[in-house]
């Protein structure tokens, strides 16, 4: 099955002989996205960012689905990563997974402007917890954006992984 799909499907039952029942009224289900095991959108896309700490830390290690790779900013604040998802999606849910640098305060954001200009805000924190956060998160758009306006340490920003889910 996959991801975000209303499947329907009715049930017919067999008895010992091989008689076969009718079929019963049509039962629909639909999947969630960013089910454990699901691939999120921006695995494998096109990332980059405001900087970069060193060559070990590349923005595209934020979406390389491995857990020991991570992207890391310069030591300042107000650092981005950005990526593209490759078309327009509906978008249900964010996962950040930080290192221990991680922001403080930050944005996720979403556009469909290729010049980037205008971004819609679909999460704001002051107070970011760090570690992994999930965060239910409604809009559109192909561009996402993680602005890290505050650090939480004298580091920079840095995360494992950036997970895009929708459909
Ligand atoms: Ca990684």
């Amino acid at each position: 099955m996959s991801a975000g799909t209303t499947y329907t499907y009715t049930v017919k039952a067999r008895d010992v002989a091989g008689n076969i029942s009718a079929a019963s009224a049509p039962v629909s289900a639909t999947t969630e996205t960013g089910n454990p095991g699901e691939t999120p959108l921006s695995q494998g896309k096109r990332a980059w960012a405001s900087s970069t700490e060193n060559g070990g830390s590349g923005p595209e290690l934020a979406v390389d689905g491995k857990g020991d790779t991570r992207w890391s900013s310069a030591f300042q604040d107000n650092q981005w990563i950005n990526v593209d998802l490759g078309s327009s999606k509906t978008l249900s849910k964010v996962v950040l997974k930080w290192e221990g640098a991680y922001a403080k305060g930050f944005k996720v954001q979403v556009s469909d402007d290729p010049d980037f200009g205008t971004w819609k805000d679909l999460y704001t924190t002051s107070n970011g917890t760090g570690g992994t956060q999930t965060l239910d998160v409604n809009g559109q758009g192909r561009y996402v954006r993680i602005l890290g306006q505050t650090r939480a340490t004298p580091y920079g920003i840095s995360l494992y992984e950036l997970q895009v889910y929708g459909k």
